[in-house]
């Protein structure tokens, strides 16, 4: 069990002004946050994280809202960081998330759904490498 994972605040969220509370709820969870950045994902950027999606119908939707604004992507760190940003965040589908989760108390809708995370440590360390070199994260 890996002790990392990848989390983005979705454009959605950060136009809401919700990045603050997210990082409340990330820091409540007892993860660290080794590296963070807000950047606007490029079309390429989009198209390249989301690649395993590119068949799906909702795909080109996806694309154009990912790429709509500002979004916060960050490197979470604590035990079994896949599974627990999982719980913390919530079902895909904001409808279908627990109380006291992110996506229930700040997500709109299943593609605007505030926050994304890993679903395997494997895709934790693609999806880390993706966004932030080596050196910009903590070496242990
Ligand atoms: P999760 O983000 O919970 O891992 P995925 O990987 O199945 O969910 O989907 C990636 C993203 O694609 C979602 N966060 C959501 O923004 C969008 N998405 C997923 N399913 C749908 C759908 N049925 N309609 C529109 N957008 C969707």
């Amino acid at each position: 069990m890996g002790n990392k994972t990848f989390a983005i605040i979705k454009p959605d969220a950060v136009k809401a002004g919700n990045t603050g509370k997210i990082y409340d709820r990330i820091i409540q969870a007892g993860f660290d946050i080794l590296a963070a950045q807000l950047l606007r994902l490029s079309e390429e950027q989009a198209k390249g994280f989301y690649a395993v999606h590119h068949e799906r119908p909702f795909f080109g939707d996806l694309i154009e809202f990912m790429t709509s604004g500002p979004c916060m992507v960050l490197a979470l760190q604590k035990d079994n960081a896949v599974e627990s940003w999982r719980k913390t965040i919530g079902a895909t589908n904001p409808q279908d998330a627990e109380d006291n989760t992110i996506r229930k108390d700040f997500a709109s809708n299943v593609q605007e759904n505030a926050v994304h995370g890993s679903d395997s440590d494997e895709n934790a360390q693609k999806e880390i490498a993706f966004f932030f070199s080596d050196s910009e994260l903590p070496s242990n």
